[in-house]
């Protein structure tokens, strides 16, 4: 069998309104999502296009270039960092002869790669399913047909398509439902742990060393250097110290713990659908008693991450502020691949966070600290950070 990985090509549109930084940090990020898909990737392009082609996205000028490229490189995939409809796909593959994927697409296959457990794997079908759903029409055109004779098809007239689409739906409730009972179960194990020990959840951006962190603190996980390694949620138990200060002797003498918790990794432009679909296992992060909020501070677009990070929490219901909001603490990880000026700039910007190296150990005092003094309890006051804040709209 040939073991060589699948070689690809990346493209993103750049509209008149963007600059080319950013596209080329958004196809350096895609990279490194081909990558973790197990993708090479020979090489990558933005196009410039003020106006999107209806039916190609691209225009099929620009397309049937990279075709002779892709020819000449013996490339047969092509992934898009844009959203595409299925008809869009359809027209790109039929001009190029290549196998087109877009970023959804893309992020999908992945989580379908790295899906472990039922749960995880019924959360990423039910995604499929509703990415599919809508682009079936782009899909199936060519077979689109009426159906003959009454009970073959569900019914005189029904069409290929509406079987397909019927097909689907009956699917996705069927997931629902499994969901659900998956759900109630998840919730009688919580139920079922150590009463009184707090549960904290890793949250942030993939890749940023949540799993690192929880080796950290606990003695288990599996890091790896690859985007959305982690899909499951796993809980360990972690020792926190002891609230025993000999030299006044006050404080409790036994051990604290609390138990914490390791997520599913937020990215730029999560598919909806995966947000949806995992809402259960990000109950654990809604649930948790405090948030630890991971970030690679050595990546050039930490501060994006943070936004990222901050609009997924509020889309899966975890608002900074207010009666319901958990005490948050932001750890910049991976400080050993930063300079001293750069972390004392970064001090500056983020007076309230940690600066950690999960794979040194370095921060984790701090972070036990803040833990035993802070779980359990009522969120303090505290002035929130740009990136908890939702986008302002400009004055008009
Ligand atoms: N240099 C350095 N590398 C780190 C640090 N923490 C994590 N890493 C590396 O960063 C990569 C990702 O770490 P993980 O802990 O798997 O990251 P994650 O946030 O769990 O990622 P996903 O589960 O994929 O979302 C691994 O190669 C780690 O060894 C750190 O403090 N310093
Ligand atoms: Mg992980």
């Amino acid at each position: 069998m040939d073991e060589s990985p699948l070689r690809c090509l990346l493209i993103a549109r750049q509209g008149p309104e963007d600059r080319e930084e950013v596209i080329q940090d958004h196809l350096l990020e895609l990279a490194e999502l081909a990558r973790s898909c197990g993708f090479q990737v020979l090489s990558r392009r933005s196009l410039k296009r003020p106006q999107i082609a209806p039916k190609t996205f691209y225009g099929s000028g620009q397309l049937e270039a990279l075709a002779d490229e892709a020819t000449r490189q013996g490339v047969r995939h092509l992934i898009c960092d844009d959203e595409l409809s299925g008809s869009q796909v359809n027209a790109i593959e039929k001009l190029t002869g290549l196998i087109c994927l877009d970023r959804t697409g893309l992020i999908l296959s992945i989580f379908e790669q790295r899906a472990q457990t039922r749960e995880a794997k019924a959360q990423v079908e039910l995604a499929r399913c509703e990415y599919e759903l809508p682009r079936l029409k782009g899909a199936w055109t060519h077979l689109e047909r009426q159906g003959g004779g009454v009970g073959l098809r569900g019914g005189p007239g029904e069409t290929q398509i509406e079987v397909d689409r019927r097909m689907i739906r009956t699917r996705i409730s069927q997931l629902k439902r499994e969901l659900t009972h998956l759900e109630q179960v998840r919730e009688t194990q919580r139920k079922g742990r150590p009463k009184g020990l707090p549960r904290v959840a890793l949250v942030g951006y993939t890749n940023a060393g949540k799993t690192s962190l929880l080796k950290a603190l606990t003695g288990e996980g599996e890091p790896r250097d690859l985007l959305f390694a982690t899909l499951d949620t796993t809980t360990r138990k972690a020792w926190l110290g002891q609230d025993f200060n000999p030299e006044t002797g006050e404080g409790a003498l036994e051990p604290k713990h609390c138990l914490v918790a390791d997520t599913v990794g937020f990215i730029r432009k999560l598919p909806h659908q995966l947000v949806a679909a995992f809402r259960s296992t990000l109950g654990e992060v809604r649930t948790a008693d405090a948030l630890l909020v991971v970030a690679d501070a050595a990546h050039p677009d930490l501060e994006d991450h943070l936004k990222v990070v901050g609009a997924t929490l509020r889309e899966i219901g975890c608002e900074p502020e207010g009666v319901e909001a958990q005490p948050r603490l932001l750890v910049l990880n991976q400080v050993d691949r930063l300079h001293r000026p750069q972390k004392l700039e970064l001090k500056k910007r983020h007076p309230g966070a940690v600066q950690s190296c999960a794979v040194q150990g370095v921060g984790l005092d701090e972070i036990r600290l803040w833990l035993r003094e802070l779980i359990p309890g009522p969120a303090k006051p505290r002035e929130l950070e740009a990136w908890e804040l939702p986008d302002t709209v400009p004055a008009p």
